[in-house]
């Protein structure tokens, strides 16, 4: 009978990926820059999150802002256009970042002096969530055209993430969206997840969510 080994090779790729994200965490302590990583489906409104984030905070801190695409640079153009430093990050075709890949960034954006990053992770809702980028905190968007089902089809994302921002609140009338059935599903897979609803249309709900982020930015310096 022929013998052979199976080698778990996606297992050792992860652990070896976990350990550089700690390592990266660690360094942004140091350095007391809090890094948050915005994870969403594309098209979700991630980028205009952004925008109205730093509207509400360019104020309070020194932001700065990594954008991951697989390709294009129009979303850091328009975060260009706000002033804030930012770096627009080519995947090669992978559809997520990890944490050598986000080292890369924060080395190219340069970190000195600024408090808070925030990294646009690539549009998808799959393999962002299978991989530690060494984020402080994680963040995702679900908008309401995209259904309430989605923490049934995508249950690892909605059970890693700090926070749930369910963006395009405004729209909700027009779509056949139950609200309380995407908290309760949520909640299921990740008790502790925070659940804010948002339009970073109108602006809704940014006053809370950009004061989660002041209290944590704060307590990662405090640390
Ligand atoms: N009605 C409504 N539209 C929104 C809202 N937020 C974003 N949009 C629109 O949704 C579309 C996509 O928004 P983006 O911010 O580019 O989405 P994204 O997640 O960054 O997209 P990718 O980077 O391609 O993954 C744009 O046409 C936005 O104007 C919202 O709160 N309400
Ligand atoms: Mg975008």
């Amino acid at each position: 009978m022929e013998t052979f080994k199976i080698l778990e090779i996606k297992e050792s790729v992860f652990e070896d990926n976990n350990r550089e994200a700690d390592g990266l965490r660690n360094e942004l302590k140091k350095n007391k820059t809090f890094l948050l990583n915005l994870m969403s489906s594309p098209g979700s409104g991630k980028t205009t999150t952004v925008l109205r984030t730093i509207e509400a905070l360019k104020s309070d801190m020194v932001i700065g802002v990594m954008e991951a695409d697989i390709d294009s640079d129009v979303d850091a153009h328009d975060v260009a256009k706000t002033g804030t430093k930012v770096i627009q990050l080519h995947t090669g075709g992978m559809c997520h970042l990890d944490a050598d890949m986000t080292k890369q960034g924060l080395l190219g954006l340069g970190t000195e002096g600024i408090d808070f990053v925030i990294l646009e992770n690539v549009g998808n809702l799959v393999c962002p969530a299978e991989f530690d980028t060494g984020a402080s905190k994680n963040a995702m968007i679900l908008s309401i055209p995209e259904g309430d089902d989605k923490p049934l089809k995508y249950p690892l994302m909605f059970s890693i993430v700090d926070v749930l921002l369910i963006n395009k609140i405004d729209a909700i009338d027009y779509f056949d969206f139950d609200l309380e059935a995407v908290k309760t599903r949520a909640k299921k897979l990740n008790p502790n997840i925070k659940i804010i609803p948002i339009s970073a249309r109108t602006g809704e709900g940014i006053d809370e969510w950009a004061d989660w982020i002041r209290t944590e930015v704060k307590n990662w310096k405090e640390q």
